[in-house]
């Protein structure tokens, strides 16, 4: 077992003390990681955009499908994220003190109402790119009608299971990671034991500038097991690993105990290499619905009193009035 690079007290780097530090780099012209300079070199002002995907006044996001011009003239299509990110305590001094312009909205009594402006660097959007996007990834982030499923253990034999075969959406990300080729710097935490062991690394969602959204993924090293279906009883040493070792990497790095995350797993997941999710608890992450997210624990529960409960029991889950495997449910009838 070992922590992976960087060392020890650079695993105990604040938030604060990190976004200082990326701030600097960037003044020094150095990349603060792969993603970053990846995204950095997506063309955004030359993007058109072809549809709003989806939009959320909750969230504060906008999913945008957007078409990028090639020497040929042909259009790739993208999909960019964009999301106003929370404040951050440490910084708030700052942008009180550094902001541009407070215009008056509505004055009445003692109410008011104003915009306050802020510096460029007080005032970022988190912006994630697929880029070039498939279809697949298009229809991904597309708002559509859910429909409740209920999967037997039958269904998923007949009917998921050879639907997850026929589809070929890529999980080279995932292998890029186990392998060092993509990410390697933002690694947080590996166990590097093939069968058991993990890579534990913030998940794309988290900019990693405040705790309020923390958001990691422990993705397994071991090959194979598709998702909660594939768990038995032999899966347990791996699944505690996680738990655990995942925890614990967390609270060194992060300062935020075991108690305080949601750790748990997708049902469906849209990678189907197994991997587990980390939130903070107090975060109302995209897909900790009780449709989607099995916690950690009980799914170790569950493996201990009996090896072959994932394989048997039903398993509900909501599916996109546009998905493939809706309509595979319904042409079985079990819809
Ligand atoms: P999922 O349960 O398969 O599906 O989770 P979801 O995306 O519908 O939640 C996969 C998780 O991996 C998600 O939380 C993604 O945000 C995250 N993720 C996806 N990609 C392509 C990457 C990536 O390239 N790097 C990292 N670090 N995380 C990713």
């Amino acid at each position: 077992m070992r922590a992976t690079s960087p060392p020890d007290e650079e695993m105990a780097e604040s938030p604060t003390a990190k976004r200082k530090r990326e701030e600097k780099d960037g003044e020094n012209g150095t990349a603060a990681s792969q993603g970053e300079s990846a995204a950095g070199s997506f063309p955004l002002a030359e993007m058109s955009v072809r549809k709003v995907l989806r939009e959320s006044a909750r969230d504060k996001t906008i999913f945008l499908h957007g078409q990028v011009n090639s020497a040929s003239g042909d259009g790739t299509d993208a999909v960019v994220i964009l999301e106003k990110t929370p404040f951050q305590e440490d910084s708030i001094a700052e942008l009180l003190k550094k902001h541009t312009q407070l215009q008056l909205q509505m004055s009445n009594d003692i109410y008011s109402t104003y915009h306050l402006y802020l510096p460029p660097e007080l005032n970022g959007i988190k912006t994630t790119v697929v880029y070039p996007a498939t279809e697949k990834h298009l229809q991904k982030y597309l708002r559509r009608e859910v429909y409740l499923i209920q999967e037997t253990g039958e269904d998923y034999k007949n009917i998921t299971l050879p639907f997850i075969q026929s589809q070929s959406f890529s999980i080279q990300w995932v292998y890029n990671i186990l392998e060092k080729k993509a990410e390697a710097d933002r690694i947080v935490y590996e166990n590097p034991d093939p069968a058991d062991g993990f890579v534990l690394i913030p998940d794309l969602k988290w900019n990693q500038k405040q705790l309020d959204d923390l958001y990691l993924i422990a993705i397994c090293h071991c090959r194979g097991i598709k998702s909660l279906r594939d768990l038995t009883a032999e899966h347990l040493p791996l699944l505690r690993n996680i738990s655990q070792e995942g925890k614990e990497a967390i609270v060194k790095r992060f300062g935020i105990a075991g108690t305080r995350l949601r750790v748990y797993l997708h049902y469906q997941p849209s990678y189907y290499h197994l991997h587990v999710h980390f939130t903070a608890l107090s975060y109302d992450a995209p897909g900790c619905s009780v449709e989607r997210a099995h916690l950690l624990s009980d799914v170790i529960s569950n493996l201990e009193l009996d090896s072959w409960y994932y394989e048997k029991r039903p398993l509900a889950f909501a599916l996109r009035a546009d998905e493939p495997l809706l309509k595979k449910f319904q042409e079985a009838g079990r819809v």
